[in-house]
């Protein structure tokens, strides 16, 4: 048995094993659709490779872990996929390609304006020439609402035209970790011109297949009890293996905003990628805070000496941008809060979107990174 997985000496629900991203792999069954989907990605990312576009691998929504092979039940993580769908929009405003790594089902970019909540499609709707009598019924877009849909319709369509949006769809947190690793790894020829932003809302428990039961889980025996095991923390190779040099953007998630920081800054030092962004589930419409690493000041070359070319070469830490309010502490990590305005209660205009702001602040320092100047 690979790695430290040895799932044939556990007892269903009651041991809990640990897996490596190496064994994990090992012993999960890839998704069915996964070789198509890889396919696809080879022939989108070289499509914008010749293109000569900058390309983020957007990930979003909730990842579901099945309790049944036969899946009647399972967990779900909590994302409706709007930072996701919201920061892929502002990314292809921004020249880059998107590959959107969502949830089936979960919002998209263009069509999240209008989904089943936000501007229900059929309200938004008017019936013209009703009760006239001659039977027919002319359907027009609500007057009121024709300016908004005509900028997402355009932004669409020119998307379309230029083909830079490739979609592929996840459910579980087992489809997630197979298509992250399989996309990270064809990006990766890109180098230093791939971004990867990682808003999914990803289980750190799930239940391999070898525990889980086949049919659906009897309630006879009273309660239920479930061990879990611990999802392999993937950025490690992510940042090690999958991808080389590109630029790695990670989200977390805390509901306990005293964690948010210290729990931000423990990942940026355990997988050593650029960027955390943390975020409070009730207030991360309103604030992030992007945590990344100190860069030590250059000693001044001497006269003549060409630029090195190591990861440590860098140059001190750029001014932040105005929207970014910077955090004194001591430590390894550089910490800034990014902040947008509450709407005024009485304004009916659209509300300012955060994703904007922290797409406009990625942009800049991924076009850094590019250059070598991070
Ligand atoms: C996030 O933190 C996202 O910003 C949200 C977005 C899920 C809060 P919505 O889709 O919500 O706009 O409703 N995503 C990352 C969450 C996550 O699973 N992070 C892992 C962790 O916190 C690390 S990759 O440990």
């Amino acid at each position: 048995m690979p790695g430290d997985l040895d799932p044939s000496s556990t007892h269903p629900m009651h041991q809990s094993t640990s897996f490596s991203a190496e064994s994990y792999f090992a012993t999960q069954s890839a998704p069915p659709s996964l070789e198509q989907d890889i396919a696809s990605v080879q022939a989108f990312v070289a499509r914008q490779a010749a293109a000569n576009r900058n390309v983020v691998l957007v990930t979003s929504g909730g990842t579901t872990v099945p309790l049944e092979l036969n899946v009647v039940r399972f967990l779900d993580n909590f994302s409706a996929g709007t930072r996701g769908a919201t920061s892929a929009e502002y990314f292809l405003k921004a020249g880059y390609a998107v590959i959107f790594m969502h949830r089936q089902f979960s919002l998209q970019p263009f069509s999240r304006h209008y989904s089943h909540s936000t501007n229900p499609f059929l309200d938004f709707l008017a019936v013209e020439g009703e009760g006239e009598g001659n039977g027919t019924v002319g359907i027009t877009a609500d007057k009121r609402t024709d300016a908004d849909l005509l900028a997402v319709l355009t932004a669409y369509k020119g998307v379309q035209m230029a083909g830079s949006l490739h979609t592929l769809t996840f459910v579980t947190v087992n489809d997630y970790l197979w298509l992250l690793r399989a996309v990270s790894q064809e990006l990766s020829v890109l180098r230093r011109r791939a971004m990867y932003y990682l808003a999914a809302a990803v289980s750190d428990f799930f239940l391999p297949r070898q525990k889980m039961s086949e049919h659906k889980i009897q309630s006879g025996k009273g309660s239920l009890h479930i061990e879990m095991d611990q999802v392999p923390k993937v950025l490690k190779p992510m940042v090690e293996e999958w991808t080389r040099d590109g630029f790695i953007v990670s989200f977390k998630l805390e509901t306990d905003d005293q964690l948010l920081i210290p729990k931000a800054r423990a990942a940026l030092e355990r997988y050593g990628h650029q960027v955390v962004i943390g975020n409070d589930l009730h207030t991360r419409k309103m604030q992030v805070v992007f945590v990344e690493r100190k860069r030590k000041p250059l000693p001044p070359l001497p006269p003549g000496a060409e630029e090195p070319e190591s990861e440590e070469a860098v140059v001190e830490v750029k001014e932040a941008a105005p929207a970014l309010e910077a955090e004194g502490q001591p430590g390894t990590a550089a910490v800034s809060w990014l902040r947008i305005a509450p709407p005024a209660a009485t304004t009916s205009t659209q509300v300012k979107e955060i994703e904007e702001d922290i797409v406009a602040e990625l942009v800049r320092r991924h076009a850094a990174w590019i250059t070598h100047d991070r």
